[in-house]
């Protein structure tokens, strides 16, 4: 038996930008991850003989001082117990700069740096003869296609590394620095266990006989990367691969979008919402959509239950246009009903960019002249 911690994607070093006053706090979530990744490859208990960084291990190609030492450290945890360390570079992480961090030296690190795949490094591990096959993307020397490699024939366990894109799910886009990978190719590969990184979410695939498996982040790095986490360990013996996983993130992401347009009193069904999701280690993005018949104050709410979430992102995308309110205050006799009949009028006949731009006229001209509450 073989036991091989698959890590992917840890993108330790993230800037985190768009989180303000958190950003540091969760950069230091993402290395408390790993440090736990590798607490428990080094607990004898768990019987781990390989750790596989199936790319994207730093968020750039050139990370902090503070990134680059933890690893280091982390290495030398892994060297102490004889873990063997194995490393592809992915797309955050290029080795094709010439200032990439992988051109340092990393004691007891097997890292792959040619651009395609060649020869794999053969390891004896508890007797059994492991062949680890993997490139390092180079946008100017790798050529496609990425998949049509084929295990060498000989005996023992083969495991590739790919840093690359299954079109799996339509969420996921792929873009010019995402190495295309095809299902039915990888599933010829004759491969027994093929570790991939770049998507963010865990996925396990099985085609003739190949067992695909992207890990996913350990903390969510962005919306979308919603719900658990997991730590993967793969073992391979004569029977077969055997994927487990354990529930590993600290915190958790969860993206949700309330209709408001049933809604007789819009500010109180969200704030309901709010309370019943209240979590110090949530990070929450709401979208409000449909058409309220009054407009939320996302602005108060976010102050009033920010402090109950790890991260809370409101996103107003309620349609004030079509809402009973603004059709009560048009009949007005004012300066505020005339302003909103003269916006309301030849609604119809405008396209999506110029009703957008009415509908933020709306609010802005309301936001002083009183009516939405
Ligand atoms: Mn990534």
């Amino acid at each position: 038996m073989v036991r091989l911690l698959h890590l992917a994607d840890l993108h330790l070093g993230a800037k985190f930008k768009s989180l303000g006053e958190k950003s540091s706090m969760r950069r230091e979530d993402l290395s408390e991850a790993f440090k736990r990744a590798i607490d428990f490859a080094v607990d004898e208990k768990n019987k781990i003989d390989a750790v596989h960084f199936a790319g994207d291990t730093f968020d750039s190609h050139k990370p902090s001082k503070e990134a680059t030492e933890l690893f280091r450290a982390q290495l030398g945890r892994l060297k102490k117990r004889k873990i063997h360390a194995i490393l592809i570079p992915g797309n955050h992480d290029a080795y094709e700069y010439s200032d990439s961090l992988w051109r340092e030296e990393f004691d007891w690190l097997h890292l792959f740096s040619e651009p395609e795949i060649g020869e794999p490094l053969i390891l004896l591990i508890n007797g059994e003869e492991c062949h680890f096959y993997g490139f390092a993307f180079d946008s100017r020397k790798s050529n496609e296609p990425f998949d049509e490699f084929k295990a060498a024939d000989s005996e023992g366990f083969h495991i590739a590394l790919l840093h690359g894109s299954l079109g799996v799910g339509d969420h996921f886009e792929l873009h010019n620095r995402s190495v295309p990978l095809n299902r039915k190719k990888l599933g010829k590969t004759r491969m027994d266990y093929i570790a991939l990184g770049h998507y963010h979410n865990f996925d396990e695939i099985n085609e003739g006989g190949v067992t695909v498996v992207y890990p996913g982040t350990l903390e969510g790095t962005r919306f979308g990367e919603d719900g658990d986490r997991w730590l993967v360990v793969a073992e391979l013996s004569q029977k077969g691969v055997n994927i487990r996983k354990e529930k590993f993130n600290k915190r958790t992401l969860l993206s949700e979008t309330i209709d408001l347009s049933d809604s007789s009193d819009a500010t109180s069904t969200v704030r309901e919402r709010l309370k019943e999701l209240a979590d110090e280690n949530r990070l929450l993005k709401l979208e409000l959509t449909g058409s309220a018949n009054s407009a939320v104050d996302v602005g108060s709410l976010i102050k009033a239950y920010e402090e109950q979430f790890f991260l809370l992102q409101i996103v107003d995308n309620l349609s004030l246009l079509d809402s009973k309110q603004i059709e009560n205050l048009r009949s007005e006799v004012s300066v505020r009903g005339n302003f909103v009949d003269s916006l309301l009028n030849g609604l119809d006949k405008l396209d999506d960019r110029e009703r957008s731009l009415r509908e933020l006229a709306l609010r802005k001209g309301l936001a002083h002249l009183g009516g939405i509450d």
